[in-house]
């Protein structure tokens, strides 16, 4: 251990701690712009200058490791000035009016510029944008003339996601952030997954927003919009209004969604059960024609298809992959399919007029429900994604104060979704509610004789990439929804069934690359990719700030909202049974299922 003292208060830390680190130990805030906690240090944008006994010149506290006992100081008059300068050069060069912008009252630069008492411009400030907006992807818009060079977005795209559409092009003051052959973020192998949002500190990143469309619609007397909201944002929509990272408000929100005209507010939890009964099927479906029938053909692992973020990252880097790819739509477009359809009819209304909005924690979802093959009713399963900041922006322009609403249940015909439906959200809930439907099907006992309140703790953490063994030693009677797919079970008596999490693109790389060289990720039987670390509780549309310590915080609240369920297993949700008694007669991966419920990526 070093000691240092910092501002006349004396802590030991480990050698090679930086001095930012070391602060915070003690409870010093030292101002940052370039440093996020999640991405390696950059050091590039000086506003955490400090002074260290010794050095003639200040030192940057995030890129500056203690090595030797040491005197630092976080407050003089040169630390202070320098700071200021640093917010006045990077204003000089910041074209935008804060008024205006996506990001007011949320912009680290304009926090920096309150706190360090910026009172104008000194060293001036353009009057002229010099870069044109891109506006080109279904998800991310980009103003270069917001960015401060601080190449978050950079190591984000690059270091925590492994697809690197992002680059820094030029030298000193011609330094600027790139995409490939200066191209359109659409035309670049941007996976949409809008991390590099949550992470720039200013509005030079956003996501594209639909919410004036939605409200257009929700003023079109001829249109019946409905809403289905997805599991995470129930967890954090209630950080834009001043609640605790975590604050469940699921039944609020439903409040909120009905007072701004939805004519109908779901829970995209019934889709990730059906998802579960139709991923599981055909899982079994492809073990069975592998190990049963002997089919070499067949590709195993099978990997899951909900992340829109992960199915494009798979499509541009291992498109040889493809066929691995569950043909199951996400949960998200499998409601929109079914609203169109089983619902319209239900209801008498002409599937042209209806509109399916979604509310997602992903800008991906922008991208997923605009792609020409998830249009089963012959219209598009989802007319609209909006992210959870989108969502609590028209929440607020309503003049609703979500924290203080009273709740309301979700609308009929389908009411509430599952525990299993809701864990989607979090990494490895996929697997999780797999396994509790795998087990009880496969087993004909309840999942509870094998782990304790059927909480699957071995698919749960936070491991970017992780591996667990089911071993399956006894098999029951085959029940009657899956009787027409396989006569018994024995043939996976003695099976172990390998299943893997992954979370990151930068993780999936690694898996990807570790299947390619025979390792042990490939003798997985199923696989759970995420595009975002975290899983969809941290994605790109999720409120900003959003840290490791928020995501735990959004995880504990999802758990908590799976425990509180009195239904906590998707075979055993009532609307998924209902559908395959009255829609999909078939059965899960039957022909009515795999019309309106499956779909084809090309390699
Ligand atoms: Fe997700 Fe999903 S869980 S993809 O992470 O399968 O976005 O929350 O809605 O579709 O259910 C996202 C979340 C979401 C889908 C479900």
């Amino acid at each position: 251990l070093i000691a240092v003292t910092i501002d006349g208060i004396d802590v030991e830390v480990p050698y090679g701690t930086t001095i930012l680190d070391a602060a915070r130990r003690v409870g010093l805030r030292i101002p940052t712009l370039c440093h996020h906690d999640d991405l390696c240090t950059a050091g590039v944008c000086r506003i955490c200058v400090v002074a260290v006994e010794g050095m003639r010149t200040l030192q940057a506290a995030c890129a500056t490791p203690v090595t030797q006992p040491v005197k630092i100081q976080t407050n003089t008059p040169a630390v202070r000035t320098a700071r200021r300068h640093v917010v006045d050069l990077m204003l000089s060069n910041h074209y935008g009016d804060c008024t205006i912008c996506k990001r007011n009252n949320n912009c680290e630069l304009q926090s920096l510029a309150k706190e360090y008492g910026v009172d104008y411009y000194r060293f001036g400030h353009p009057t002229e944008p010099k870069y044109a907006i891109d506006r080109s992807s279904p998800s991310v818009v980009r103003d270069m003339n917001k960015c401060v060079l601080c190449r978050r977005c950079v190591r984000t795209c690059s270091e925590l996601q492994g697809v690197g559409a992002l680059l820094v092009k030029g030298r000193s003051v011609r330094s600027r952030i790139a995409t490939f052959g200066d191209k359109p973020l659409s035309s670049v192998v941007c996976v949409n997954c809008g991390q590099c949002i949550n992470r720039c500190p200013t509005g030079a990143l956003t996501e594209l927003d639909q919410t004036d469309e939605v409200w257009a619609m929700l003023d079109d007397p001829t249109k019946h919009v409905v809403i289905q909201t997805a599991p995470s944002p129930r967890a954090a929509i209630g950080e834009c209004f001043g609640l605790e990272a975590g604050s469940q408000v699921t039944y609020q929100l439903n409040t909120a969604l009905k007072r701004m005209g939805f004519d109908g507010v779901f829970d995209t939890n019934h889709t990730a059960d059906l998802t579960i009964l139709e991923e599981g099927t055909e899982l079994i479906i492809r073990l069975y024609q592998a190990l049963v029938q002997g089919d070499t053909d067949i590709a195993l692992p099978q990997f899951t298809s909900c992340s829109p973020g992960w199915v494009k990252y798979l499509e541009h880097f291992y498109p040889h992959a493809v066929p691995n790819l569950s043909s199951a739509k996400s949960p998200m477009q499998m409601f929109g399919a079914l609203l169109k359809t089983y619902y319209a009819d239900k209801k008498g209304i002409d599937p042209k007029d209806i509109v399916v909005v979604a509310l997602m924690p992903c800008t991906a979802k922008k991208f997923e429900c605009n792609r020409p093959e998830l249009c089963s009713s012959g219209f598009k399963d989802v007319d609209y994604a909006l992210t959870t900041r989108e969502l609590a922006k028209m929440v607020a322009e309503s003049g609703i104060d979500l924290p203080h609403l009273p709740d309301s249940p979700f609308d009929e015909p389908f009411g509430d979704g599952t525990g299993s439906g809701n864990i989607f959200g979090a990494t490895g809930g996929v697997m999780e509610a797999a396994l509790r439907t795998v087990i009880e099907v496969v087993t004909g006992k309840q999942v509870e004789n094998f782990f304790d309140h059927a909480n699957i703790l071995p698919v749960r953490g936070i491991e970017g990439a992780r591996m667990a063994e089911i071993p399956i030693s006894e098999v029951g009677p085959v029940p009657d929804l899956f009787k027409p797919l396989v006569p018994d079970w024995d043939w996976l008596r003695g099976v172990t069934l390998r299943v893997g999490i992954v979370h990151g693109s930068a993780n999936a790389k690694m898996v990807m690359e570790d299947i390619k060289a025979g390792g042990p990720f490939s003798k997985c039987h199923f696989i759970e990719f995420m595009a975002c670390p975290g899983g969809c509780l941290g994605g790109g549309g999720q409120p900003i700030p959003t840290d490791a310590a928020i995501r735990a915080k959004r995880s504990k609240a999802i758990y908590q909202i799976d425990s509180d369920f009195a239904i906590r297993k998707s075979h055993e949700n009532p609307v998924v049974l209902q559908l395959y008694r009255e829609f999909l007669t078939d059965g899960p991966c039957g022909h009515i299922a795999h019309h309106h419920l499956h779909t084809h990526y090309s390699p």
